[in-house]
């Protein structure tokens, strides 16, 4: 009871987020995309161009890309990334989770398409492992997890500021519990952060001015995505066992769709009408149609 309690004042303040934003509906629900290299992550610009992460070799420097999916077709926009993983985009810029770095990427203007390096692995408090998610907060800073070793060790949720200077928000060293933390999702306040972990399963809400991590819910396997909708409901994803869920506003958990070979990070269209899941193992992006 308690619990729901907790979960109902997040998803409450998380409302306030999604209606603030620019919800337009640009694109129609698509057919699925095939031929994807490892896709990690997606994202939906406003003017309607997704934009998918592919590892392509797992820890292999230099093959990784961005894919960029406009009217149904999927053209390369951007290569000669490591591993990208998460993205998020701030204004006109798509950043990327890039293994050890965070790049940042142009998405209009002359200057299209050009990769920056926005935070090196040097700028990092300690030598990231495994950057994963992505999330940006109504400030413009950006969170970035860091998985650590997959297996419980080195799990790290940073921040990092508009100048690109990377702060340490929670270590394993500090809450046991931080095993590899995967995806993020920030509130309005943006002083609370959800955060789904890969190895437990669990999905934790940290205060970060109280400094108090609550366990909100449990059992998503590996969990990786995580998406609040303005219905108040959230999406997590399980990308060891290729399910998504739903969480109510009471925190009720329910399976939405199973069979995938690896249900990676999961994004939500401007218009919130469909939830676009990369399935990394298939290679493919599918679209869950939520209405
Ligand atoms: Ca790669
Ligand atoms: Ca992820």
């Amino acid at each position: 009871m308690k619990k729901n309690l907790v979960v109902s004042v997040l998803l409450l303040a998380l409302t306030n987020v999604a209606c603030a934003q620019d919800v337009k509906s640009p694109q129609p629900v698509m057919q699925k995309i095939t031929g994807l290299k490892m896709p990690e992550s997606v994202v939906q610009a406003k003017d309607g161009k997704i934009y998918v992460s592919e590892i392509n070799g797992f820890g292999k420097d230099g093959d990784g890309q961005i894919t960029v999916i406009e009217h149904g077709k999927a053209s390369i926009f951007a290569t000669g990334l490591d591993d990208p993983k998460g993205l998020a985009i701030i204004g006109q810029y798509l950043y990327v989770a890039d293994n050890k770095r965070v790049l940042k990427i142009d998405l209009a203007g002359a200057k299209q398409g050009r990769i920056e390096v926005f935070a090196a692995a040097t700028a990092f408090p300690e030598m990231p492992l495994f950057l994963n998610d992505l999330e940006a907060d109504i400030a413009g800073n950006l969170y970035v997890s860091d998985s650590g070793d997959l297996k419980g060790v080195g799990g790290a949720i940073y921040r990092i500021n508009a100048q690109g200077q990377v702060a340490l928000v929670i270590n394993g060293k500090q809450d046991a519990r931080i095993l590899a933390p995967n995806g993020l999702l920030m509130d309005d306040s943006g002083e609370v952060l959800m955060e789904v972990d890969f190895v437990s399963g669990v999905l934790y809400s940290y205060n970060m001015k109280t400094k108090v991590l609550n366990d909100v819910a449990e059992g998503f396997g590996g969990g990786d995505g995580l998406v609040h909708h303005a219905n108040g409901s959230m999406f997590v994803s399980d990308w060891k066992n290729g399910k998504v869920f739903s969480v109510n506003l009471a925190g009720e958990v329910k399976e939405i769709k199973a069979g995938y070979q690896a249900a990676a990070d999961i994004a939500l269209t401007k218009d919130e009408k469909t939830l676009m899941v990369p399935d990394m193992k298939a290679g493919e992006l599918d679209f869950i149609s939520l209405q």
